[in-house]
């Protein structure tokens, strides 16, 4: 069994090769996305095996990502793959602020049909880390009974739940957003929001408040990632700031994912929640300087490379 397994929607991406709008955009890099599926991407670059479970459909889309994970080595054991089932996908565009667009044809897919039979009991009690984020929880009501039942098997097995709350407006209400992040804030022993979001959710502004209404929820460890003002890390009864590493972004895509996956893989391995935050801000950061989520996620060679430099 993997020591780290993330549950959640892949997605095939089409990212605009230029800034603009969807319409004015001639030209796409196909990649790969989805953030749980990163996530785990980005764990075993970082040297942990990983495993993901998902449905995909029998598509082309699904059998590109399949490609992918076996790439990657990704274990796929409990990827079901639905005959007719049409796989997620999603448009990214750029604009002028430095910001990115999603746009999705994801509904009714195969893995918006996760149910907690889903959930295979022996993989999630012999994982050492599970990871599970809000857009899981959010693709659809089965889903999100699933990603509930996988969190509080892992408890039951002393594996840790790793939780990015990860919100998308675009995919469910914040009303139903604020209930769902804060109740699965409980079940986790480590929270890894952003700061946009985490305000969003929590109601407060200031970092350092925002990350203790996510400790007031019981997790070890809360890492608040703030993009180019980098991580505010709460863990062992201190809060610390992780200054970002500096490089020039090109595409911020999938950068908290690999924060997620960086940190689970270097905790694993036995580093302080501190020297993990430490590496995973260089991951993360690297991420950046490449179009699209996965294609740039760095090995630890690299990342050892970048922080060295
Ligand atoms: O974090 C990056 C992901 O958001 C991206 O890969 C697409 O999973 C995705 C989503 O649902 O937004």
């Amino acid at each position: 069994h993997p020591s780290v397994l993330a549950m959640g929607e892949p997605l095939l991406e089409f990212n605009a090769a230029a800034e603009g709008t969807l319409e004015s955009s001639t030209a796409f890099h196909i990649g790969f996305g989805g953030d749980t599926s990163n996530m785990a991407i980005a764990a075993r670059r970082s040297g942990v095996s990983s495993g993901y479970l998902t449905r995909v459909g029998d598509d082309a889309f699904g059998q590109a990502l399949a490609e992918l994970w076996r790439r990657e080595g990704i274990d796929t054991t409990h990827v079901v793959t639905e005959p007719g089932g049409a796989t997620g996908i999603y448009f990214i565009t750029r604009h002028g602020d430095g910001k990115h667009a999603f746009t999705y044809r994801r509904a009714g897919s195969p893995a918006s049909r996760l149910t907690p039979d889903d959930v295979p009991l022996p993989a999630v009690a012999a994982a050492r880390l599970l990871h599970i984020s809000g857009i899981t929880q959010a693709i659809s009501p089965s889903a999100c009974d699933a990603a509930f039942h996988a969190m509080e098997t892992a408890r039951a097995h002393s594996t840790l739940v790793s939780y990015d709350p990860n919100h998308r407006p675009a995919l469910w209400p914040t009303a139903r957003a604020r209930a769902i992040v804060m109740r699965s804030a409980e079940l986790a022993d480590i929270v890894l929001p952003n700061l946009d979001e985490g305000r969003l959710l929590t109601g407060v502004c200031e970092p350092a408040d925002v990350l203790a209404e996510f400790a007031a929820r019981g997790p070890a460890i809360v890492a608040l990632k703030m993009g180019a003002d980098g991580v505010l890390l709460g863990a062992e009864g201190r809060t610390t700031h992780v200054p970002a590493h500096r490089v020039v972004p090109t595409d911020a895509t999938g950068a908290g994912d690999t924060f997620d996956g960086a940190f689970a893989a270097r905790l694993l391995d036995g580093d302080s929640p501190l020297e993990a935050a430490r590496y995973a801000v260089i991951a993360a950061a690297l991420t950046t300087t490449g179009h699209g989520a996965v294609g740039p996620i760095p090995t630890a060679d690299a990342v050892r490379r970048a922080g060295a430099a």
